[in-house]
């Protein structure tokens, strides 16, 4: 058996590099200590499906013949693997970027200085030609900028910057990236919104309520989208936008956010040029008339309201479902031939519960696969209603921590909303 580990207060380069060696290593698995960063946590909240990841409880350890250890290269950074120390002729591979004395005794090992240990990884991940999702993309990122404080830490090399391109070329989503960051809200940043709030005004579009600042600024200034972000908390609007004239460099930036589903920010500055997400995005303009702008905007967000995306467009029907006396061995079968993560438990047209890929592990001995389904499934059976809306969806998902909704209607199934349905909406997949 062969499996992948970090060090504990994995951060998120810790945690790309752990996503990365699955991509180099696809039969080891792959398991995250206990202790998880809090940022990372609440990403993994919401893309669990898609990086499927493992305790140290689900392995025997003197099983394990190879080690893969990313990102730290001491023992005692590692959580409750002491006991490996034991094992004849185990193998460890080495994945890190400082150049400090290891004590893990590898026998083979890449531990070269750079920014982040993603960096080194995407070097052969690349040489071996493995393609990137743009949800890959986005979390080797995030990594990497953590650790290079968006590559102005002076540990960064050339090599950071060259990886942080290709993770954008390989369609990495800069607003995803910017929610789970800890971003630099400094000096410039806390004058500027100072400037914002003296001219500030609100206005009703329908029944909501919505603010745009125009502002000139002489210097380019980053994290203006956090200024935003910070701007509409604080006017208590629906939804903000800033308006940044750059005068010298005959620019403007428009920048959107968005707290309600009826504006979906990333179609109106799509509409710009620009790009985003329905709860925040950006677009640059050339040679442009601020005036224009506001007045675009304010058209722009009269037409938007209709077009917000509800659960019904994002589900999965029709609903393949199972009677509760099922045997837990037919139920994973039918997870095969299906290709789902889960499947909902109806008796008599009444929800009794979802069985899911991840109960599978609940299964210790092999005769109880002849048990049926109600012994594993879970019984939460939270569900949501067609008219709502996607953000009200992943809510759910995240406060219940359950992968999938079933959507119902008039007390029946008509389809399933799934952490990949809702992925679409937020990485704006959705065909136009
Ligand atoms: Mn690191």
């Amino acid at each position: 058996m062969q499996i992948i580990t970090t060090h504990r207060g994995t951060d998120f380069d810790a945690f790309a590099s752990v996503v990365a060696a699955t991509l180099l290593y696809p039969d080891a698995i792959p398991i995250l200590p206990k202790s998880i960063n809090p940022n990372v946590k609440a990403f993994l909240s919401i893309h669990k499906d898609l990086f499927e990841m493992h305790a140290i409880g689900e392995v025997i350890l003197n099983q394990v013949k190879r080690m893969i250890v990313v990102d730290t290269c001491k023992w005692a950074r590692l959580e409750r693997l002491d006991e490996l120390k034991n094992n004849q002729g185990l193998e460890i591979l080495l994945w890190d970027h400082h150049e400090n004395p290891s004590d893990l005794n590898p026998c083979w090992s890449c531990q070269e200085n750079s920014g982040a240990n993603i960096t080194l990884m995407i070097r052969e991940i690349r040489k071996q030609g493995v393609c990137l999702t743009p949800m890959q993309a986005t979390l080797f990122l995030i990594g990497l900028y953590e650790d290079t404080g968006n590559l102005t830490f002076p540990s960064t090399t050339a090599e950071d910057a060259y990886a942080a391109a290709y993770f954008l070329e390989n369609r990495a989503d800069l607003n995803i990236l910017s929610t789970f960051l800890q971003p630099a809200y400094g000096e410039k940043q806390k004058n500027i919104l100072f400037e914002m709030l003296k001219n500030a005004h609100r206005t009703k579009i329908s029944n909501l309520t919505i603010s745009i600042n125009v502002l000139k600024i002489s210097e380019h200034v980053n994290n203006l989208s956090l200024v935003v972000h910070m701007y509409r908390e604080i006017l208590n609007v629906d939804a903000a936008f800033g308006i940044f004239i750059h005068h010298e460099q005959d620019k403007c930036i428009v920048i959107g956010r968005s707290s309600v589903d009826a504006i979906n920010i990333g179609s109106i500055v799509r509409s710009m040029g620009g790009g985003g997400h329905p709860g925040a995005g950006s677009a640059m303009l050339k040679t442009v008339n601020p005036k224009a702008i506001k007045e675009l905007l304010m058209e722009l967000l009269k037409g938007n309201q209709q077009t917000s995306v509800l659960v019904s467009d994002l589900m999965s029907y029709p609903v393949y479902t199972v009677s509760s006396d099922t045997t837990m061995e037919e139920v994973g079968k039918l997870l095969k031939e299906k290709g789902c993560t889960g499947l909902p438990v109806v008796d008599d047209e009444s929800l009794m519960g979802i069985i899911s890929r991840r109960d599978f592990k609940k299964i210790k001995k092999h005769s109880q696969l002849k048990s049926p389904v109600k012994a594993f499934m879970s019984t939460k059976n939270i569900v949501i209603e067609p008219h709502k809306s996607p953000m009200e969806a992943a809510r759910l998902m995240v406060k219940h921590d359950i992968g999938r909704l079933p959507v119902v209607k008039d007390g029946k199934i008509i389809g399933i909303m799934s952490r990949s349905d809702a992925m679409i909406y937020f990485y704006d997949l959705l065909p136009d």
